[in-house]
């Protein structure tokens, strides 16, 4: 009867289609993470462990989605670039996101134990996803960058603010103590009240990661008359670089080949 006709019924569906021939970035983010950092009491302002896992995370998903060549985390959030060609779930934004959105929150869940021995995974933790094109590799390294520069202003400012509140200022003391500074008087407040050179913290918390494929020689295969497809073989990486410079792209042709 009408009321059950599967064509009026679909109808009512809307797909949004991404853009042909582009890069898509799937950018998740954990939800309120502000309290799920409190609650579970992670370092401030990074926490090694949780950074940790949050990379463990990124790297389930390249393998589980084999279009994905790309992906950059900082704090709680991962941007996950898939080729240009993909035809992954026919391009629908709704259906990538969501797959990939509950896949890495899956894995966050499962993965717990493996970083987190002795801390106890309090509620489940959520995350947001969000699609979008950029139709070249260029506008694609300019987002990528606009990331790890944010990763770098975030990390600079919470670096200062949180060694001002653990040397005894208030937090509304030490937000207005940093208004308006710029990045050198930061790096001079670390080294001098705190003796903190800051080029010198870990390069995960002031580059974030990136993780993609490398090729390469399989030494073991070399001696034998194996084929040059078995000479090489794939591994995934996960470095902490900076990307901002066109050398890193340089270094890596293959990942937006
Ligand atoms: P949202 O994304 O609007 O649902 O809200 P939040 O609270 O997730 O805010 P967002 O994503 O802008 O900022 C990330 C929060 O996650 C930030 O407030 C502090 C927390 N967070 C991320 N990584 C770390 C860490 O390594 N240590 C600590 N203590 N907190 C972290
Ligand atoms: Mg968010
Ligand atoms: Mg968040
Ligand atoms: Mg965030
Ligand atoms: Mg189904």
């Amino acid at each position: 009867c009408f009321k059950t006709n599967p064509d009026y019924i679909r109808s009512f569906l809307f797909e949004s289609k991404l853009m042909p021939s582009t890069w898509i970035v799937i950018r998740i983010d954990g939800c309120h993470f502000h309290r799920f950092a409190d609650v579970h009491e992670f370092s401030k302002p990074n926490d090694k462990q949780a950074l940790g896992l949050m990379n463990l995370c990124a790297v389930a998903v390249l393998e589980e989605f084999h279009d994905i060549v790309f992906c950059y985390g900082v704090s709680d959030e991962y941007s996950f670039v898939l080729k240009k060609d993909s035809q992954l779930y026919q391009r629908r934004a709704s259906k990538i996101v969501s797959a990939i959105v509950s896949f890495f929150s899956s894995m966050y869940v499962m993965k717990w134990k493996d970083v987190f021995w002795k801390k106890e995974l309090k509620y489940p933790p959520s995350f947001d996803g969000r699609a979008v094109c950029y139709p070249s590799n260029e506008i694609l390294q300019d987002y990528l960058a606009w990331r790890q520069v944010d990763c770098h202003i975030n990390n600079q400012y919470n670096t200062c603010f949180w060694s001002l509140v653990k040397s005894g200022k208030s937090k509304s003391e030490a937000q207005n103590y940093l208004k308006g500074t710029q990045a050198r008087e930061k790096n001079e407040l670390l080294l001098k009240e705190f003796g903190i050179n800051y080029n010198t913290l870990p390069l995960m918390f002031r580059q974030g990661s990136s993780i993609f494929r490398v090729k390469r020689e399989n030494p073991t295969l070399l001696e034998n008359d194996a084929s040059s497809v078995e000479k090489t073989e794939t591994k995934i990486v996960t470095e902490h670089c900076n990307i901002i410079e066109q050398s890193f792209w340089e270094a890596h042709p293959s990942i937006l080949d």
